[in-house]
């Protein structure tokens, strides 16, 4: 990289020099890409000089994603493409360019942060060497689709014959049992040869019967040849998966190994770890803590119940799938069911909520909530009391764990290796990108938010997890522009604490990207005349039209009008005081739509979030500043699922538009229920929202950073519609399209249970298991995470 930048600099030197002169004149000690980029368009502009704003100088800032300033040196993190990162430095006098290490390059941020540190040479946290063996991707656009990759590249090595694959096969087939039933096989086939052998005989019988005879009218002479349940609820079925069986022994390839593995009994019951907030199915939502997590796992569990049920059916087993959520019992539940130790989830047949208890050291429950950001002291011991419910609930282990948010990752990871199950991630939306600088300057805020703690558990638990599920790319990724969620974590600096050289790769494998949905039950188009729930729309006219109430500000004066709609739980980052700014501002905006707003609550005493506490103060401030008594209306209340599912529709019947306004947003359950709904929506273009909505065809995407032109697109929609009211239909026919094509639960359901089986079948015929990790991991919690927790 150095010959080339050497170039940039050569070609275009007067203004390279001044450029740097500029950065450093700024007197800061980090520049973000955005505040590069500004530098250079501003040089472009005061210099006119031909060429430069396209020049290899042009490029190289367009690549920089940061530059740490230590005079003379400006230092680049430079990200040619998605994942790729180089490290170099420029001398702003000379020009001269000289390569960095990743370790330097941190190095040297940590010196300007701390220039004091406890150790001249901090703890290096690198998992690399561990993964040298592995196979990863190489090309940016396989990443999220790890297990496609694995599945080509694993099983040309495992049915190599040299390495016994099939017997390896042979023996993963022999292991299959659920509450100590056999299934798949018995001890009469003994190896590979003889399942061929058992497999042309049952082959000769079945082709006796008809396609639906079922397996109990034939599983004696079966069960003779060395064939237990599992292979089909009836004769046609069973031949076809003998039928794959035999082709993959004959001639193996991936896809016939993923055909045959979806067939076979694996999945009979599942750990969802999510211990933080207020986990329950009434009242909870848009308490602090405690948003689209939760709406995602309720949902998920429903999805994975009918999924799995489904499967076990065709298998032609009578079994039922156990899931089990669990979470923390709060005994001070504010009029939730948080203080029950179990709840049965509505909608599904069997699965349930258990709750444990966080407890202090000598054992005491803790009685209240506890921020996400406070947890971390609990978590240990939440996983010991875990394990034991857990055992005793599902008599025995369960299949797969799902670990949710930094703190249920954490746990899954622990229980996962104790139990030796299979673990699956999911992040939501983790906080070290939502905060700049979270991990530079983490000394800073740990009072409050204990980042390095969490980033901590981070590591251990993506670096555990046999595979990691993300709702979109860029949360693996980022764009061109932006860094993703994971990628932050490659490599990044705890000044005085510990430098991770790499933390994860996000060419491994075990990302893949399934992205949840909108539960069709509830959130359909506001078409759907029958299903509409006419009961509700008395209570919806009087939450938006009517007047004062104590739990609300504003009444709007010209209902007449169509509305804005926006509704997320009142953080700093959902920026729904930004919209109400930009709105506020914009007085052609205000003549033509009102704005409504459900989020968080009115009244500062009933918070006990800071962060909640400063965006009430704020929206009340700006209702001041601005008189928005009658053209705004904020609802501080928390709204069920049905009534929410209404109002987007009641909102759709005016021909209203839904705005989602966040500063980030790891994925927007909200934008896909809107768009459901039928709703034109413009969302954040920083997170999900980006590749949720193709902009201009099924919604549009807005810049939080740029409210002006934000409100702008709005009242240009709003005015096209007036003029051109097909405009909003369009609009939201394509939403609605959307998202019927990419983001149902069933989708989801499918998708995860053919990769829990794949990663649980590579886990046992390699190792996968990944020892070594294991090991390092399991020391650096020891040594690491832990004091750290229990520093609070
Ligand atoms: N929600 C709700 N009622 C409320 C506030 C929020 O039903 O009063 C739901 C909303 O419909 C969505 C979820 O909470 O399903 C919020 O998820 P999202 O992904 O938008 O944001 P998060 O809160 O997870 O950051
Ligand atoms: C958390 C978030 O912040 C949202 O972006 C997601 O939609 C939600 O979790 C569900 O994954």
């Amino acid at each position: 990289m150095t010959q080339p930048t050497r170039d940039a600099l050569e070609l275009h030197r007067e203004a390279a020099y001044l450029l740097l002169r500029r950065y450093l004149a700024l007197g800061r000690p980090f520049l973000l890409r955005s505040e590069l980029q500004d530098g250079f368009q501003a040089l472009c502009l005061e210099r006119d000089e031909p060429g430069l704003a396209e020049s290899p100088l042009a490029d190289l800032v367009g690549q920089a994603q940061e530059a740490v300033l230590a005079a003379p040196w400006v230092c680049l993190a430079l990200r040619p493409r998605i994942g790729r990162w180089q490290f170099l430095r420029i001398h702003a006098d000379d020009l001269s360019v000289e390569d960095l290490g990743v370790s330097e390059f941190l190095a040297i941020k940590e010196r300007l942060v701390c220039p004091a540190p406890r150790h001249g040479r901090p703890l290096e946290f690198d998992i690399e060497p561990f993964n040298r063996e592995f196979p990863r991707l190489r090309e940016t656009r396989s990443i999220g689709r790890g297990v496609e990759f694995l599945n080509r590249k694993l099983s040309s090595q495992l049915f190599d014959r040299a390495n016994g694959g099939l017997d390896k096969l042979f023996r993963f087939l022999r292991e299959h049992r659920c509450d100590g039933r056999l299934l798949m096989i018995n001890d009469r086939i003994r190896d590979v040869d003889a399942l061929r052998v058992a497999i042309r005989d049952a082959e000769q019988r079945l082709a006796r019967l008809k396609r639906d005879t079922p397996w109990a009218d034939f599983a004696h002479p079966l069960q003779d040849l060395g064939f237990e349940p599992g292979w089909g609820r009836d004769a046609g079925r069973v031949q076809e998966t003998l039928r794959l069986l035999s082709e993959l022994l004959e001639a193996p390839s991936p896809e016939s190994l993923e055909r045959f593995l979806a067939r076979i009994p694996m999945i009979f019951s599942l750990l969802i770890l999510s211990p933080h907030g207020f986990f329950g199915q009434a009242g909870v939502l848009g308490l602090p803590d405690t948003g689209g997590q939760v709406v995602y796992i309720l949902d998920q569990v429903r999805a994975l119940e009918r999924e799995m049920r489904d499967r076990l059916a065709e298998q032609g087993l009578d079994i039922e799938p156990r899931i089990r959520v669990v979470t923390r019992l709060i005994p001070e539940a504010r009029g939730t069911s948080c203080d029950q130790p179990e709840e049965a989830v509505s909608g599904t047949e069997n699965a349930r909520i258990l709750r444990v208890p966080f407890r202090r050291e000598d054992g005491e429950v803790v009685p209240q909530w506890i921020s996400r950001f406070e947890i971390w002291p609990y978590l240990e011991r939440f996983a010991d009391e875990v394990e034991r419910t857990i055992l005793a609930d599902l008599g025995g282990r369960p299949d797969l764990i799902i670990g949710n948010y930094s703190d249920g990752n954490l746990v899954a990871s622990l229980l996962s290796a104790r139990l030796h199950v299979t673990q699956c991630n999911i992040a939501h939306a983790l906080e070290k990108t939502k905060y700049l600088y979270s991990d530079l300057y983490w000394k800073d805020n740990d009072a409050q938010y204990h980042f390095a703690t969490q980033f901590t558990a981070d590591l251990i638990a993506m670096n555990a997890a046999d595979f990691i599920i993300t709702s979109t790319y860029q949360e693996i990724a980022g764009t061109g522009e932006d860094i993703g969620q994971y990628e932050s974590y490659m490599s990044f600096s705890l000044p005085d604490l510990y430098r991770v050289v790499r933390g994860i790769d996000v060419f491994d494998p075990k990302f893949n990207i399934v992205s949840p949905g909108a539960d069709d039950r509830v959130y359909f188009p506001y078409t759907e005349e029958e299903r509409r729930i006419t009961g509700l729309h008395e209570e919806i006219e009087a939450l938006l039209f009517g007047g004062h109430r104590d739990d609300a500000r504003g009444v709007l004066a010209a209902p007449e009008r169509p509305v804005i709609f926006t509704m997320a739980r009142l953080d700093r980052i959902k920026n729904i005081a930004g919209l109400v700014s930009w709105y506020a501002q914009n007085a052609e905006l205000r003549a033509r739509a009102n704005l409504v707003v459900v989020a968080g609550t009115v009244d500062p005493s009933r918070s006990d979030d800071q962060e909640e506490q400063a965006q009430i103060a704020r929206m009340h401030q700006l209702f001041d500043a601005h008189d928005l008594n009658d053209c705004v209306r904020w609802l501080g209340v928390r709204l069920d699922k049905t009534l929410s599912g209404e109002l987007y529709r009641c909102i759709a019947d005016r021909r209203g538009v839904f705005v989602q306004p966040a500063l980030f947003e790891a994925f927007g359950l909200t934008v896909i229920e809107a768009m459901a709904s039928g709703l034109p929506t413009f969302a954040t273009r920083y997170g999900g929202p980006l590749e949720i909505i193709e902009d201009g065809v099924s919604g549009y995407h807005i810049d939080p950073n740029h409210g002006e032109q934000a409100a702008r697109i709005l009242m240009e929609f709003l005015e096209r519609c007036a003029s051109d009211p097909d405009h909003w239909q369009q609009i939201s026919r394509s939403a609605i399209r959307r998202v019927e094509q990419r983001y149902t639960w069933k989708l989801y359901a499918e998708r995860m249970m053919t990769l829990s089986r794949i990663y649980g079948f590579w886990k046992y015929v390699t190792n996968l298991e990944r020892a070594e990790t294991r090991r390092y991991l399991e020391m650096f919690h020891a040594l690491q995470y832990r004091p750290l927790a229990l520093l609070k």
